[in-house]
């Protein structure tokens, strides 16, 4: 699928009338450098929408990109980053407690990112049980599969499988474009 539009709309750092819009929302999560802003420009083809950087943790509010005017990808910033001072990152495990489980956004659902050679960190557990408890609609992204031989992938899909107590990941690299329209297709309208 070609995503023709995405436009940047706003970053936030608390409510906002963005979050009453009754438009799907797609929040993309997970640990600093993961790859979050890669699989959001990944998904809509372009390499700059979103700011990649190699400055771990440096997004610091929740932006929202409008997609084919119908979706909203989310960036939210990354969490468990160790190098962010300690009130200012539960600062940010406030925001992103708040925006995914306060009830106020509406219709959304979530990615969660997680490094497929590294597997599931201790951060990305405690997020899984806590969207599986508020029950929030989300999937989970394997990024960065191009870092692991084809050959060595099946047993590193078990070991993350085992991990996570689920088996329902989609593999995928942001650099090389593998698992983009299976991705996609969970994200479009949903
Ligand atoms: N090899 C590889 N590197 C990736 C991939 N996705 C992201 N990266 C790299 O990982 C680093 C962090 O990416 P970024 O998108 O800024 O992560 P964020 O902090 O989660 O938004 C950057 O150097 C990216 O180029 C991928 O699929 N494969
Ligand atoms: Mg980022």
């Amino acid at each position: 699928m070609k995503t023709e539009n995405a436009t940047f709309i706003k970053g936030i750092r608390g409510t906002d009338d963005i979050i009453f819009d009754l438009k799907p929302k797609v929040a993309f999560i997970g640990r600093s450098n993961v790859g979050k802003s890669s699989v959001i420009n990944s998904l809509v083809g372009s390499k700059k929408l979103v700011k990649s950087s190699s400055m771990p943790g440096k997004t610091r509010e929740i932006n929202f990109f409008l997609i084919n005017e119908e979706t909203y990808f989310v960036d939210l910033p990354g969490y468990g980053f160790a190098k962010i001072k300690s009130d200012q990152r539960e600062k940010l495990r406030k925001l992103i407690v708040w925006y995914l489980f306060s009830g106020e956004a509406e219709n959304k659902k979530v990615v969660l990112i997680i490094d497929f050679k590294i597997g599931p960190s201790e951060f990305d557990l405690e997020m899984l049980r806590l969207l599986q408890e508020n029950n929030i609609d989300y999937i989970v992204v394997a990024n960065k599969i191009d870092k692991i031989s084809k050959g060595a992938r099946i047993k590193q899909v078990k070991k993350i499988e085992k991990d996570l107590g689920e088996g329902n990941i989609i593999l995928y690299s942001a650099k090389t474009g593998e698992g983009r329209d299976v991705l996609l297709n969970e994200v479009i309208n949903f």
